[in-house]
């Protein structure tokens, strides 16, 4: 075993943070810190709650703070192994997030773009189709992105209706999501036969397991970021993408067990241990 300290991957998580009904910040710098990065957080908003199925949140919009963050980012010298967004408040929020990732990427930093819309074929509330526009912008400045299938049909510009539930016909779907710029791709909670959802990435793996019923918040937030910490700590994308559906169902299945009102999020905090095993043990390899 090395004994050399490893400097940590610094990452730019550009999110909005949500104080109650975890999601985004809430999950991303918890899983990263555990998963041995340091998580710089450039808030795109501030919500009491989520805007899924809780009324009355609160919203104050950061947009004009992200150009300021960002240069004052830039004039420290502070460079970035990864950025990382998701939710977005507006169109013209896209296209600043846009330009804070071509300010503070690097030609060998990794831009994870969650392309955060919408679920079960409808945009999020919030949402407007002019930011589908914006966001395939972003998508074509990313490397990965980790759409839902909703969020995969809004990007294709295709209907909900008429993406493929079946692995070789999938296949043809990562292949057109790439084709917008990111190198990979995966697709997150595609409902297959038998009651199985699971997840099929663009490096070839697939991954199933069986569906729990409710509509779980801040899943899709999790599974990007357990993503991500694994990349950084040196597993491919299969072996990331497998680590995130792994520790997503787990905190899904202890949810529903717990019986906690799944508006409110899930319980992923059991997780952390094994994901900063994970991450340990791969980063010794890298040592
Ligand atoms: O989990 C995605 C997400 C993130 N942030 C906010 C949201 C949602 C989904 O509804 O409302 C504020």
């Amino acid at each position: 075993m090395s004994h050399q300290t490893l400097v940590p991957p610094r990452i730019a998580a550009i999110h909005d943070l949500s104080g109650a009904g975890k999601c985004s910040l809430t999950i991303a710098l918890p899983v990263l810190s555990a998963m041995g990065c340091e998580a710089c957080a450039m808030p795109t908003a501030l919500l009491s709650t989520h805007t899924g199925g809780i009324p009355g949140f609160t919203y104050r919009d950061l947009t004009d703070d992200l150009p300021l963050i960002a240069s004052h980012w830039a004039s420290l010298g502070l460079t970035f192994d990864a950025i990382y967004t998701g939710f977005a408040a507006s169109a013209s929020q896209l296209s600043a997030i846009g330009e804070a990732v071509e300010l503070l990427r690097a030609p060998t930093t990794l831009v994870l773009v969650d392309p955060v819309m919408g679920d079960l074929g409808k945009l999020y509330k919030t949402y407007t189709p002019d930011m589908v526009e914006s966001m395939r912008s972003l998508c074509a400045k990313s490397d990965i992105i980790t759409p839902n299938l909703t969020e995969a049909a809004l990007l294709l510009g295709l209907p909900y209706e008429s993406l493929p539930h079946s692995e070789r016909p999938l296949r043809e779907t990562l292949r057109q999501l790439t084709a917008l710029g990111p190198h990979c791709a995966v697709i997150t909670g595609i409902p297959f036969d038998d009651d199985q959802i699971g997840a099929i990435s663009s490096d070839g793996g697939i991954i199933t397991h069986t569906a729990v019923p409710g509509v779980w918040h801040g899943t899709g937030d999790l599974f990007a970021s357990v993503t991500l910490g694994a990349m950084m700590a040196g597993a491919s994308f299969g072996e990331s993408v497998t680590l995130a559906g792994e520790t997503t169902y787990s905190a899904i299945n202890r949810t529903y067990r717990n019986g906690t009102d799944p508006r409110f999020g899930v319980h992923f905090e059991a997780e952390l241990g094994k994901l900063c095993q994970f991450a340990a043990k791969r980063r010794e390899k890298l040592g």
